[in-house]
């Protein structure tokens, strides 16, 4: 007993051993609030962003930022007001751009810099020789490489200019062209920097979905700097595109194991406070909004009645259109994976179809994997053909026998016509009574022959023969003469009294 015990406690052990190894293989992931802003209510009722600060030409609404308006020449740009306090994180970005132009311009950037950059800088909004990472949504083809709208990162030591004539391809790491302007839906961003590697996935705004990411790259061995700002730049040309910002969700990522060694008694004092810094926030934007509310009853109802029957006039077809693309655009997703399975499955069949004829066709067949499989006994085509043509050959062979059989027909009518207009009955006793008078006339002869010889030889001599009864060659030919005449005669007057009686008929 003591020692199942035993045997029970280590396996407890082992257990627990291995949970703890495979939690400590997950990094952590924690939402950073100070980093981040959503809609609803983006901005507060003074227009102030918490947390964040923006100037230039940059407005914030309540569900959004507009870091650039369509408008000619403008810059604008949004930063957090404090420097990160993690080193690996992970930012959602859901914007859009658009304007009334074919093509578009300037972009918009993502920075993360160890300083706030210039609300009205020279790259995106921003300012140059940044010391940090720059991803950059470029839409404007300045080198004319027909290569835009692009996305693409640099990182830069604080030292170089933006080659902007070139659309920074000098200094570019990696990139993906993807058509982000004027898309149905927003335009989803994920910048994932963890472990020194730089990943960005991106969904350029044909679906709704927030799982539709796809890789636009990623870059290894990447070095930035610790406790840099996060920031959001935008900036027109001569083409103006509207540059709207609606989420900028930030989290921290965090190694295995590296949350639950940091001291806990400052984690969970700073805990207090920023729960207690949350709720005073919540507290004051409710207030805000009764206040609101109570100052201006009529006005709020309103603007969502104008904004309601705005929207039932272009945006809702709008809407309509752009869902109906999307449903398509994930019928058409299904159907190709639809295709591709059946593709799959044909070919499976065809190796399958060409293991049996090699096999020779035989009843069992026996696969690589040594599993039997009974082979249903089907006709083949051949064999289909072969029934068809002894098919044909019994038609034909009818038909003739029919033809044929008609022929039968018709001769037995005519004859069956001719018997009732002539009717032989009385023709078949005639040649009956000649048959049997030759046939008598036949055995008379015989017998006649058989006596001649016999005497022939029984007298040896006609000299030797009693007078009288002796009969000579000559005078049995005369008898025979004789005899034939009589016949022919008793025929011939039978014949003509036969013809005789017919005409009384
Ligand atoms: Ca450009
Ligand atoms: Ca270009």
């Amino acid at each position: 007993m003591k020692m199942a015990a035993e045997v029970r406690w280590l396996t407890l052990l082992i257990v627990f051993t291995i949970i703890n190894c495979l939690n400590a293989g997950e990094p952590h992931i924690k939402f950073e609030y100070k980093y981040s802003f959503k809609p609803p209510y983006l901005a507060q009722k003074d227009g102030s962003v918490p947390f964040w600060e923006y100037g230039g030409n940059a407005i914030a609404s309540s569900d959004s930022v507009r870091v650039a308006p369509s408008l000619r020449s403008q810059k604008g740009a949004i930063w957090t007001k404090e420097p990160v306090n993690f080193e690996w994180w992970n930012v959602d970005m859901v914007f859009r751009v658009s304007g009334r132009g074919r093509i578009g311009a300037d972009g918009l950037a993502f920075w993360y810099t160890t300083a706030k950059g210039a609300y009205d800088g020279t790259v995106f909004g921003s300012s140059d020789q940044w010391n940090g990472l720059g991803l950059f949504f470029d839409s404007f083809d300045n080198d004319n490489k027909h290569n835009n709208p692009y996305i693409y990162p640099i990182v830069n030591d604080g030292t170089q200019m933006f080659d902007h004539s070139n659309d920074g391809a000098t200094q570019l790491l990696q990139g993906c062209l993807r058509d982000f302007r004027n898309k149905p839906f927003p335009t989803r961003a994920r910048i994932e920097y963890y472990q020194n590697t730089l990943t960005v996935l991106i969904n350029p705004g044909l679906t709704n979905n927030e799982k539709d990411l796809e890789m636009c790259f990623r870059a290894e061995n990447i070095y930035l700097p610790k406790g840099g700002y996060f920031g959001v730049s935008a900036a027109t040309g001569g083409l103006a595109d509207d540059h709207d910002v609606f989420h900028f969700l930030t989290s921290s990522i965090h190694i295995p194991g590296q949350i639950s060694t940091d001291g806990p008694k400052v984690s969970v004092a700073e805990e207090a406070k920023l729960q207690k810094e949350y709720e005073d926030y919540e507290k004051k934007l409710e207030q805000q909004k009764e206040d609101y509310r109570k100052s201006h009853p009529d006005e709020a109802g309103q603007d969502k009645e104008d904004l309601e029957w705005f929207e039932s006039a272009n945006q809702r077809e709008l809407n309509q259109i752009f869902e109906g693309q999307s449903q398509i655009f994930d019928q058409v997703r299904l159907l190709s994976n639809k295709l591709d399975e059946i593709v799959g499955r044909q070919e499976r069949t065809l190796s399958m179809l060409s293991q049996v004829q090699v096999g020779g066709g035989g009843g069992v067949n026996v696969q690589g994997g040594g599993q039997p499989i009974q082979m249903i006994d089907t006709i083949r085509r051949q064999e289909v053909d072969a029934v068809l043509a002894n098919q044909n050959v019994i038609l034909n062979t009818a038909r003739e026998l029919k033809s044929f059989i008609g022929d039968v027909n018709s001769k037995t009518e005519t004859i069956l016509n001719n018997q009732a207009r002539q009717p032989t009955a009385q023709v078949q006793p005639m040649g009956y009574d000649y048959q049997s008078l030759i046939s008598e006339m036949r055995d008379g002869l015989n017998q006649i022959k058989r006596d001649v010889s016999h005497n022939n030889k029984a007298g040896g001599n006609v000299a030797d023969c009693p007078t009288g009864n002796c009969l000579t060659t000559t005078m049995f030919l005369i008898f025979l003469a004789m005899q034939m005449v009589i016949l022919l005669g008793y025929n011939i007057y039978k014949d003509n009294k036969e013809a005789q009686a017919k005409k009384f008929y």
